[in-house]
């Protein structure tokens, strides 16, 4: 048996951070790494292509049979062994756990881009390297996404979309945590975790994560819950870490954070009734 992971091992690459930490939680470690960087423009080459059309990373490929998207990834990881299993028994709670994981496929993702793109990204990268990368992107929503909010910033209707995003997020936490569950999904923790923990941590590394989570303490429990957890503290050790305060992202995140929170209260304001 073989299992090659592509992959990008930065602390702020969050697709590739889902596979990473599920394999973790399910005490996986014979795996090949195959280490990718989308500065190289690795994700273009004609090779990597043929095995991933979409021109993102990560790829699996299990016994020769390749599996892509993140969060297909991680489910298929957790059919390899038995032990811990994570999802929950009862079907219906499958699908819920599905749904979640749906809600951060369909706008956490982006989201969680963009707030990279409009912090770090933005603010540490020399856009020349943006502007030969774009000539390769095969994806126009991509392409428009990160061209708007790395040329227009706060300015970006892409933000808002993502602070809307969040506060959705955020909101369905706080109500399903009300019963003092300590995981979405009840006392097991799930697959809904382990696709959403790296876009909570890109938040926490551009040093949001504090005052986001104001009005939602029992998020930020649950946060820190997770935070303690081996299979999240690795994250930390890779490149590109947030643990320095002069580090890219903790610097972007500060030059960024007066108009965020600007841009934050107009969403709290603007849709409070939204959910
Ligand atoms: N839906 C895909 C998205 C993967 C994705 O976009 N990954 C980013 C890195 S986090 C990427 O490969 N970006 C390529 C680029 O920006 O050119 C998944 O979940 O695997």
């Amino acid at each position: 048996m073989t299992m090659e992971i592509y992959y990008l091992e930065e602390t702020d690459s969050i697709c590739s951070n889902r596979v990473i930490v599920t394999l973790s939680e399910k005490g996986i470690t014979d795996w090949t790494p195959i280490k990718m960087l989308l500065m190289n423009r690795d994700q273009f080459k004609p090779s990597y292509l043929a095995m991933n059309p979409n021109g993102t990373v990560p790829t699996l490929v299990h016994n020769g049979a390749v599996i892509r998207e993140s969060s297909l990834i991680c489910s298929y990881i957790d059919t390899l062994k038995a032990d811990p299993p994570l999802a929950p028994e009862d079907p219906i709670e499958r699908f819920h756990m599905a749904e979640w994981i749906k809600l951060f496929d369909e706008r956490g993702f982006e989201a969680c881009a963009v707030i990279n793109f409009l912090t770090k990204f933005r603010l540490t990268i020399p856009r020349e390297e943006f502007m030969k990368r774009w000539k390769y992107v095969p994806n126009i929503d991509r392409l428009y996404r990160q061209k708007s909010v790395l040329l227009d910033g706060l300015d970006s209707p892409y933000v808002l979309r993502a602070i809307g995003a969040f506060e959705t997020i955020f909101r369905r936490m706080e109500k399903a945590l009300e019963d003092d569950r300590p995981f979405l999904m009840g006392d097991r923790f799930t697959l809904a975790e382990t696709n959403l923990a790296p876009f909570i941590k890109v938040i926490e590394m551009v040093r949001f994560l504090d005052f986001w989570l104001e009005p939602y303490p029992l998020t930020r429990a649950w946060w820190d819950r997770l935070a303690s957890r081996p299979s999240i503290r690795q994250l930390d050790e890779f490149p590109s870490n947030a643990v320095a305060e002069d580090s890219p992202h903790a610097r972007a995140g500060r030059e960024t954070e007066p108009g965020f929170r600007e841009k934050l209260a107009e969403y709290r304001e603007t849709f409070a009734h939204a959910f």
